[in-house]
């Protein structure tokens, strides 16, 4: 597949570097020996439009992988909907608008399986996007990043830029966000499982009836489809990233028990959301592309929970 766009020689910043996605990215980038340029959050906040353009007009990135973003589970989706809207607005609206004025050659932007109408049929393509009601638990948050999806595609019909947009399922690997209020679901299921083996409970409480069915990809395995779609993809449309396979939340808890050790029951939480029932997403594009996934949910759940363990025991 030839490149239409080569990333060799080329400033790629990665916003958001820390983060599940970014601390992927980052990862791959480096390994490939490619140049990343990065920035902590403490020294630069990507809602602040002024800071944000004159750290750009600084550094002059070639390339924008737009990793950054507020992200959360359902109950954080739940608990802080202003806060999901603002902050992802703001970020998307600076960085993609800073790409603009300080002229980078390409920019990535993430968005989320979560964005299509709750109703859409699966496996939802790309063409799905703005045909019905959206899943009211993360409204607010697939709101904002409609609009960053609308931005680039504005922003390449005015303006010429090379902005795309890559929709992953949901995903899940290092650096992803364990806090058991705050966090999806497998690292929350599997920090809860460990606690509850450690502590010699008996229940693992999952939240919902266990019935919604989900599709997990691992972050490694995005960074890599991301890195196609920065060389071989120029387009308006978003491109979905996932695996094509789904599971019942109820499986991913046998699953999360297996690969923990925890031997206990499981109780389900009817007072907890369920969200969306599914939301699989087509791949026909992506994997157009030569992309595939390359690590299976067992083998991607072991080594989380390698990556875990081996954090934790520091932390502690
Ligand atoms: O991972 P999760 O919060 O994200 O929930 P969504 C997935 C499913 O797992 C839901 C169930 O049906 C939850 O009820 N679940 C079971 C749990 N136990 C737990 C638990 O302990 N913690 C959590 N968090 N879930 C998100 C959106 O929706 O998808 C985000 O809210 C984002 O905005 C993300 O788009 C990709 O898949 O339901």
């Amino acid at each position: 597949m030839p490149n239409i766009y080569s990333l060799k020689n080329k400033t790629i910043w990665v916003a958001g570097h820390e983060g599940l996605v970014g601390s992927a990215v980052v990862r791959l980038l480096e390994a490939q020996g490619y140049e990343v340029l990065t920035v902590a959050r403490a020294g630069l906040d990507l809602r602040d439009q002024s800071a944000v353009q004159r750290w750009m007009g600084a550094h002059k990135p070639d390339v924008v992988v737009l990793a950054a973003a507020k992200v959360g589970g359902i109950g954080a989706n739940m608990a802080v909907p202003a806060e999901f809207i603002y902050d992802n607005l703001m970020i998307e609206a600076n960085v993609i608008h800073g790409a603009y004025v300080c002229e980078v050659e390409k920019l990535l932007f993430l968005g989320s399986s979560c964005i299509y109408p709750k109703d859409a049929q699966s496996p939802i393509k790309e063409d799905a996007l703005m045909s019905g009601a959206l899943e009211p638990s993360n409204a607010p948050y697939a709101v904002a990043k409609i609009a960053g999806i609308e931005m680039c595609k504005a922003y390449r019909a005015q303006y010429g830029c090379d902005f795309i947009s890559a929709m992953p399922c949901n995903l899940y690997g290092p650096n992803d966000n364990f806090d058991l209020e705050s966090g999806h679901v497998i690292p929350a299921l599997m920090a809860k499982a460990h606690g509850a083996k450690l502590a010699g409970d008996n229940v693992l409480s999952v939240w919902g009836s266990g019935r919604p069915r989900r599709e997990f990809l691992y972050s490694n395995d995005l960074a890599a489809a991301l890195l196609v779609l920065l060389e071989h993809y120029s387009g308006a449309a978003p491109v979905n990233v996932g695996t094509g396979e789904d599971i019942s939340i109820a499986a991913l808890a046998k699953e999360i028990k297996h690969v923990t050790g925890f031997e206990g029951t499981l109780e389900f939480r009817a007072d907890k959301p369920d969200g969306v029932f599914e939301k699989r997403l087509d791949t026909g594009i992506i994997r157009s592309l030569g992309w595939a996934p390359q690590t299976s949910l067992q083998d991607g759940l072991a080594l989380l929970y390698q990556w875990y363990q081996a954090r934790h025991i520091k932390i502690s």
